[in-house]
């Protein structure tokens, strides 16, 4: 093999493994704040893994979505700037219209929560088994202020309510 092809079968078997890191950052109402670190993606035979190392985090459970827009921006609604509103709803490409379980029937974007420790740090991953990494891509994840029952009642989305970081999947 001549170094040409060497290198062309180097990439070809670096894209057949879906793997990437997703940088995620604070959001408030004026925008997207400070880097708290990364989430990385990988493919497993058992569905997609998302690995959290972050920092600076309340402690505890959090919501945590695939959103539909690959943007974190703050927007307005109601007069009212919300932060990364622009990234829109969960990622629901059947309409299912739907908050649901991961491994269920509702949106394609509904992922186990996030556990953060008492210091703020979060890096147990969690596994979406209806995920690959590539699904991702072109769309946002989004950590709420709250947990997430993974259902719409008594609140809607789970009842995480405000989003307080974000990163685009590219
Ligand atoms: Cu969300
Ligand atoms: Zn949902």
């Amino acid at each position: 093999m001549n170094k040409t092809i060497i290198f062309a079968s180097i990439l070809i078997s670096s894209s057949a493994f879906a793997s990437a890191d997703v940088t995620m950052n604070t959001v408030n109402e004026k925008g997207v704040g400070a880097s708290i670190g990364t989430v990385a993606l990988s493919d497993s035979k058992f569905g997609l893994v998302l690995t959290p190392k972050l920092h600076g985090l309340p402690p505890g459970l959090h919501g945590f979505h695939v959103h539909q827009n690959p943007s974190c921006a703050a927007q307005e609604k109601d007069g009212v700037m919300t932060p990364a509103l622009a990234a829109g709803g969960h990622l629901d490409p059947s309409a299912s219209n739907k908050h649901g379980e991961p491994w269920g029937d509702g949106h394609l974007g509904d992922l186990p929560p996030i556990y953060v420790d008492a210091s703020g740090n979060a890096s147990q991953p969690v596994l979406a088994p209806r995920l690959k990494a590539a699904d991702l891509v072109g769309h946002s994840l989004m950590i709420h202020a709250g947990g997430d029952n993974h259902a719409d009642h008594p609140a809607p989305l789970g009842g995480g309510a405000g989003r307080i970081a974000c990163g685009v999947v590219k």
